[in-house]
């Protein structure tokens, strides 16, 4: 009898506890907009991959309050970006809103982070004006100029001179061929010829033809993430590189979600990048090999560091603001500095842009699999085109 008053008492107990927590407990909201299909959806893959890698991770409760992630697919098209971002806002009233895998996706919803005043984390696109497309913009991904100048500063010390620019013909694009175009020249070397490609379903033969016909040193080259393995097959089957044709980038064409697939043309080719998933430090062996296991061995590539940062500037605003919103989120995202998988990375307050450092790479055979070797660093840049 005794026993039993003491379970029941127990039960009403534990029971009013719940109840207790359950209608404290608000969510902190975040509402990750990301390209799960069409021609971008390993964009949308990797982050949302990292986004719920961190909070297997790091639990799913900040700030006192329950996490609750909602994840929707844009198709990269950004009037449904937009679309999705505003009922995001005004429906569910998200804490932030994430992911951003385009940069005509991000310039589309800077809008609606500016009239709600709703943090928006920028994980992947890298136009370096998107920053100031609005003040509630924090980027976690990179900045395309960052990459570009450190590799224009690297190439005419090691026997390139003489460069073709392609690029996608939008603002990644355009910010690769521009700040690599003046730095080379700055530095002595010369752009013979700067070539743009249409973003969506490039052909590059016609292109890669030309390239031929003016036998540059180096035939210097961004695409956006997943669309490198379609180049690296044309340039081999055009017999560019048996022409004595470097080809060099950014890190995007020799992304590690696909770079294994890319076969022997890619080997050997130097690109400038802030991540590669053979980074060597504890932390981000850690975080591959947990990515790996989580995902059914997928190699992580720098999509998903800028979702895992990006989810890391998230919960820590939401500690200090005990999952807030609105400015004292934004606030406190502000000048955060911590260790990345990717190195040291820092969220400049003025700016609100990433500043880490880039490194240069080539791609090597390591234990039979490629990799971008890191092979120089340089330190804690800040995106050159915030100068401008
Ligand atoms: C962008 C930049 C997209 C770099 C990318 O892949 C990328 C962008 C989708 O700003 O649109 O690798």
């Amino acid at each position: 009898m005794q026993k039993r008053y003491f379970l029941s008492a127990l039960m009403v107990g534990l029971l009013s506890a719940y109840a207790g927590t359950a209608a404290a407990q608000e969510k902190f909201k975040i509402g990750l907009i990301l390209p799960m299909t069409g021609p971008f959806a390993s964009t949308g893959k990797q982050i949302e991959a990292a986004a719920r890698l961190y909070i297997a991770q790091n639990g799913d409760t900040v700030g006192g309050k329950k996490v609750e992630l909602i994840v929707k697919d844009d198709t990269s098209a950004p009037d449904v970006t937009k679309r999705i971002a505003q009922e995001l806002v005004v429906n569910d009233k998200v804490n932030v809103l994430a992911g951003f895998g385009l940069t005509p996706l991000a310039l589309a919803t800077a809008p609606i982070a500016t009239q709600s005043k709703t943090p928006m984390v920028v994980m992947a696109a890298a136009t370096s004006s998107i920053t100031q497309a609005s003040p509630y913009v924090v980027r976690t991904s990179f900045a395309l100029p960052q990459a570009a100048v450190a590799l224009a500063d690297w190439v005419p010390n090691n026997g390139i001179k003489k460069v073709v620019t392609l690029v996608s013909d939008y603002g990644p694009g355009i910010d690769a061929e521009k700040f690599f175009k003046e730095r080379l020249t700055f530095n002595g070397g010369q752009v013979v010829e700067t070539l743009r490609v249409p973003m969506r379903n490039p052909d590059f033969a016609p292109f890669l033809q030309k390239v031929r016909d003016l036998k540059p040193d180096a035939l210097y080259v961004f695409v956006p993430s997943g669309a490198g393995a379609a180049l690296m097959k044309q340039f081999a089957e055009r017999g560019m590189d048996k022409a004595g044709i470097k080809l060099i980038g950014t890190g995007d064409i020799t992304d590690d979600d696909i770079l294994n697939s890319m076969g022997d043309v890619a080997n050997g080719v130097v690109t400038s990048h802030h991540y590669s998933a053979s980074h060597n430090s504890p932390l981000n062996k850690k975080f591959v090999a947990a990515f790996e296991k989580a995902n059914a061995g997928m190699r992580p590539n720098f999509m998903a560091v800028g979702g895992y940062d990006g989810m890391r500037v998230i919960y820590e605003a939401a500690k200090t603001t005990k999952g807030g919103s609105g400015d004292a989120l934004l606030n406190a995202m502000k000048g955060q500095l911590f260790e990345s998988p990717r190195g040291p990375m820092f969220i400049d307050a003025q700016t609100r842009d990433v500043v880490h450092n880039i490194y240069i790479r080539k791609v090597e055979k390591v234990g039979g699999q490629l990799y971008n070797q890191e092979f120089s660093t340089i330190p804690d840049v800040k995106d050159p085109g915030k100068n401008k």
